[in-house]
């Protein structure tokens, strides 16, 4: 994740000089299934079930900036969601979206944590709102459930003890003491928001379809995944967020499950 020294990522403004507001959003993306008990699933984050959702939301925020820009001469707009050089959860706490929480995913009050965020900026200057409050109190129902310890602090994840990153990012092998305590999760991992009280009581149904789970992402078997060709892999992601994680670490991330008692 070397993009992350990128400076502008600390300065919205060496992004887009002419920026006066930054318009943010968030898409609920949940669907009430659950995953089957017993160890010999594998288990893929939520945010993965369905659709990329890099192409839903971009292409949402892209027919809002294009509507900005034919409100008036001059109106600049430009669409950021994951992939750019800005830091989302800043940005939604900073609007009023929700707060950065100690598992440091942004909880909103309406839907959860469950919910992607992105932005549009402009140079256009609107009336801003209040940046949102800090509800998470006294609970620290995150940081004893993680099991790497990676949330080392609140609100800080240590990205090398995590589950996500490993499973999603690390290229090369997986460290053996997080190895050992991946509990069965090979896309991601969704622990720290599960046991999140503010999810259990108000998650509610996402209302775009795209999101609802490919059927095979709920409960596939570790087995399945450890020995899956690369032409399995191709067929059974399309248009998947999932396909960042290249085949043979999806293999190496079932392998390394089936490894554990
Ligand atoms: C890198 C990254 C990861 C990395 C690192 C995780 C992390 N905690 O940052 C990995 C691969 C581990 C990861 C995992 C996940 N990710 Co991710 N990830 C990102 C990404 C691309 C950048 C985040 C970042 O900048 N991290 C850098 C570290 C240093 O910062 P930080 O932890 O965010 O927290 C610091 C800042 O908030 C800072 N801070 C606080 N206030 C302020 C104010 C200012 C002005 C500044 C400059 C800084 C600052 O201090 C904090 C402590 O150091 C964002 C998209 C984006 N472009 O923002 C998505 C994003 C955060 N990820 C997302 C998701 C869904 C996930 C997962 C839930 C996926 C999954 N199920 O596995 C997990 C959650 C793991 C966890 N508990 O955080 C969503 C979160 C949605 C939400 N509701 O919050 C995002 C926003 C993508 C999106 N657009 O929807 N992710
Ligand atoms: S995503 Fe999993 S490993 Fe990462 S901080 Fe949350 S519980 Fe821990
Ligand atoms: S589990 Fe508790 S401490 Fe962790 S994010 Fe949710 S409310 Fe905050």
């Amino acid at each position: 994740m070397n993009w992350m020294e990128n400076p502008k990522r600390q300065d919205i403004h060496s992004v887009m000089p002419s920026v006066r507001s930054v318009i943010c959003v968030a898409l609920n993306y949940y669907t009430p299934h659950d995953r089957p008990e017993g160890n010999e699933y594998a288990k893929i984050s939520r945010y993965g079930w369905g659709r990329d959702y890099h192409r839903i939301l971009h292409k949402r925020l892209k027919a809002y900036a294009n509507w900005l820009q034919a409100q008036g001469e001059g109106v600049e707009a430009r669409y950021y969601a994951d992939t750019g050089p800005v830091q989302d959860k800043v940005w939604a706490e900073r609007s009023g979206i929700g707060w950065i929480a100690k598992n440091s995913n942004v909880i909103t009050r309406e839907y959860g944590s469950w919910v992607f965020l992105g932005e549009v900026l402009t140079n256009l200057e609107l009336t801003p709102d209040r940046p949102h409050t800090q509800h998470c109190g006294t609970c620290t129902r995150c940081i004893e459930a993680c099991p790497t310890q990676a949330i080392t602090q609140p609100f800080v994840v240590d990205a090398n003890r995590c589950i996500a990153y490993h499973t999603i990012e690390n290229r090369s092998e997986i460290p053996p003491d997080i190895a050992a305590k991946m509990q069965g999760w090979v896309a991601g991992c969704d622990i720290c928001q599960e046991v999140c009280p503010w999810n259990q009581r108000f998650a509610q149904e996402t209302n775009v379809a795209e999101f609802q789970p490919y059927s095979w992402n709920i409960a596939p078997t570790l087995k399945e995944l450890a020995t899956l060709s690369d032409d399995e892999w191709s067929d059974r992601f399309p248009a998947s967020a999932l396909r960042r994680i290249k085949p043979d670490m999806l293999r190496r991330n079932a392998q390394v499950n089936l490894k554990n008692p």
